[in-house]
């Protein structure tokens, strides 16, 4: 079983709320996702951080990277939370490249051509994620196939064989 960190990373200056809110802007889709991996065994943490400032937000996401070993790291990623996330991406990719980094969201299922262009490291999940993580995970474990869309394959793959 794999161990996942999901997060939501810092909404950008301007749009932010002025204060720290978990109750009214909770990530109803990471908590989907959270739910889901736990009821199959998985261990899951999230991260909620839009609220924070990036600079505390950079603190506690790899504060929380650095403590405890992790085989997954998931961001949900919005239009206006694209660049925290990319930075920490970049980051966590740079300090841990063992990490298996995967990106979800709505910004995610529409931009991801140009994110894995940018990032050939990074898998991007398109669309409602539950299925597809736990199957990656299935797959990064040397367990049975799945689909995901993978850094560098322009297409929706199935792991054990290829079909377009
Ligand atoms: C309900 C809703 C809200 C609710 C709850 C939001 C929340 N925090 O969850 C409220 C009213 C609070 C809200 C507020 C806002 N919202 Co809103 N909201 C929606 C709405 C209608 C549904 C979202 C939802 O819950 N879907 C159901 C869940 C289960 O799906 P999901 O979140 O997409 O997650 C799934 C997949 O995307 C994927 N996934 C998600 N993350 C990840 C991560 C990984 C690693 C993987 C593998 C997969 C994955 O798997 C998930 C489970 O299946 C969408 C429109 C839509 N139809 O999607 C807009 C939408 C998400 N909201 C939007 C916006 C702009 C906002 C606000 C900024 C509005 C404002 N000006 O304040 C705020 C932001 C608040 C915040 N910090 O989230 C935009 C985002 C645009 C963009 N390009 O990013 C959308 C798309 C509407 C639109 N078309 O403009 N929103």
């Amino acid at each position: 079983m794999a161990k996942f960190l999901l997060m939501t990373t810092s909404i950008e200056d301007g749009a932010r709320s002025p204060s720290v809110q978990h109750n009214s802007h909770y990530p109803i889709g990471v908590a989907y996702l959270h739910s889901y991996l736990e009821s199959i065994g998985h261990r899951v943490e999230t991260l909620d951080l839009n609220d924070y400032p990036f600079d505390q937000c950079r603190t506690i996401a790899m504060d929380k990277i650095a403590a405890e070993h992790w085989d997954i790291v998931g961001f949900q990623i919005l239009a206006f939370n694209r660049t925290s996330s990319f930075r920490l991406i970049e980051e966590i990719h740079q300090h841990r490249p063992d990490i298996h980094l995967v990106a979800g969201g709505v910004h995610a299922t529409v931009m991801y051509e140009q994110i894995v262009l940018r990032y050939p490291f990074l898998t991007v999940v398109r669309g409602e994620g539950e299925m597809t993580i736990s199957e990656l995970a299935d797959k990064w474990s040397g367990g049975g196939g799945g689909y995901g869309f993978s850094a560098g394959d322009w297409f929706f793959r199935r792991w054990e064989a290829c079909c377009y």
